[in-house]
């Protein structure tokens, strides 16, 4: 009897597949179209979750309790996949001011970057004061992240205005604000400024908030929270999704390529594709479109992980939205190396993550998973 034990231990040790180090947790549930977690500075901790139509939900970490803490669907437009409340950012000071900034499509199609503050725990909506408004030119391709950099100025994620293949050429042209990264300083009281030292300051026929473009659609983007290194997940058109990554003293006036350049290539579409600019940022990443474990068709930029996970600490992780695969690398001379995917080990018990919008970081460092069909995870490590 002993015998058999034995051997029946030994070979299913044998059989197990290799241990998994790594694992997620649910942390809330049930929401209508998730693209957006984070934590403010304050103690309670809570979870902040936007909700694409334009409503931002807190959780409370304890009791796993949801209020409606924002709701402006009314002046937000929805239309595609692409329009919506999209991205937020707490102020640094946000503990003292309450203030936050939120970046969405409004029933006009113009991109809003509005300012909102919480006072007594609560957020009046009508006291939102649209800091910049501009134009989109078609429904997709609105960008939607935005941060504060290391520098305390907020920087704006801006798509090439949308379509395909970006046909106002855009993100070339530093006259338009579309295909950028934006840099602005809200620390005042009203409006915005720009701050003295931006990179097109110079150029009379540039818009003085550039701070970066070439740039086709940068849904999620993250200042890693040690170094303030800026990783962008750059969606592509047909052919090549890309991360681009720049420290922050680099990153000031940096080409990023598009439309001349799809990843590391010329884009692949006529009278499209060209050249390296001068001085051109090569992507540190690329993934072909396509279904394979290490393909996908949009790119979700994610997080330099910085967290008590140590699995990941040091790793770059992001994912793909439609072949939902959870991936990660470390960056090592400028290029990504030791690639891993994530996908098997991070897949909830007894379900599947199906698409995933957004990532979020906590005040700690862990990472959020968002599914666009209602769950948020956390990271955690394998039991
Ligand atoms: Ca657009
Ligand atoms: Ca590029």
């Amino acid at each position: 009897m002993q015998h058999t034990f034995s051997i029946l231990a030994l070979s299913s040790t044998l059989l197990l597949p290799v241990s998994a180090k790594i694992a997620v947790k649910k942390v809330a549930d049930g929401f209508d179209r998730p693209v957006w977690v984070g934590v403010p500075q304050s103690t309670k901790k809570q979870l902040w979750v936007m909700e694409q139509n334009g409503v931002i939900k807190a959780v409370d970490p304890e009791s796993g309790e949801k209020t409606i803490l924002l709701d402006i669907c009314k002046q937000v437009s929805r239309q595609g996949n692409e329009e919506g409340m999209l991205g937020l950012a707490f102020a640094p000071n946000f503990s003292k001011t309450g203030r936050f900034y939120i970046n969405y499509v409004d029933k006009e199609h113009h991109t809003c970057i509005s300012r909102f503050q919480v006072k007594g725990g609560a957020i009046d909506a009508s006291k939102e004061e649209i800091v910049l408004r501009f134009k989109q030119d078609f429904q997709n391709h609105n960008g939607g992240w935005l941060d504060f950099g290391p520098d305390g100025m907020l920087y704006i994620g801006n798509g090439d205005g949308g379509a395909g293949n970006d046909p106002k050429q855009r993100a070339q042209d530093l006259g338009s604000l579309l295909g950028k990264i934006l840099r602005i300083d809200v620390s005042g009281d009203k409006g915005y400024e720009v701050p003295k030292d931006n990179p097109f300051l110079k150029n009379k026929d540039a818009k003085p908030e550039i701070w970066a473009y070439g740039i086709r659609n940068p849904w999620r983007c993250s200042f890693d929270r040690k170094t303030g290194d800026l990783w962008i997940g750059d969606v592509g058109q047909n052919h090549w999704e890309e991360i681009s990554y720049t420290t922050h003293k680099d990153g000031f006036g940096a080409n990023f390529g598009w439309r001349l350049r799809e990843g590391e290539v010329a884009t692949p579409a006529n009278d499209v594709g060209g050249d390296k600019p001068k001085d051109n940022v090569e992507p540190v990443y690329v993934y072909k479109h396509g279904g394979g474990k290490d393909e996908g068709f949009s790119v979700t930029g994610g997080y330099l992980y910085r967290g008590p996970v140590k699995e990941l600490q040091g790793r770059y992780i992001f994912a793909d939205y439609q072949n939902p695969r959870i991936w990660s690398f470390e960056l090592k001379n400028g290029k990504a190396r030791d690639f891993k995917d994530h996908t098997d080990e991070l897949q909830p018990k007894g379900g599947n993550i199906k698409q995933i919008p957004s990532f979020g970081e906590d005040l700690d460092g862990n990472v959020f998973i968002v599914d666009h069909s209602g769950p948020v995870y956390q990271i955690i490590e394998a039991e």
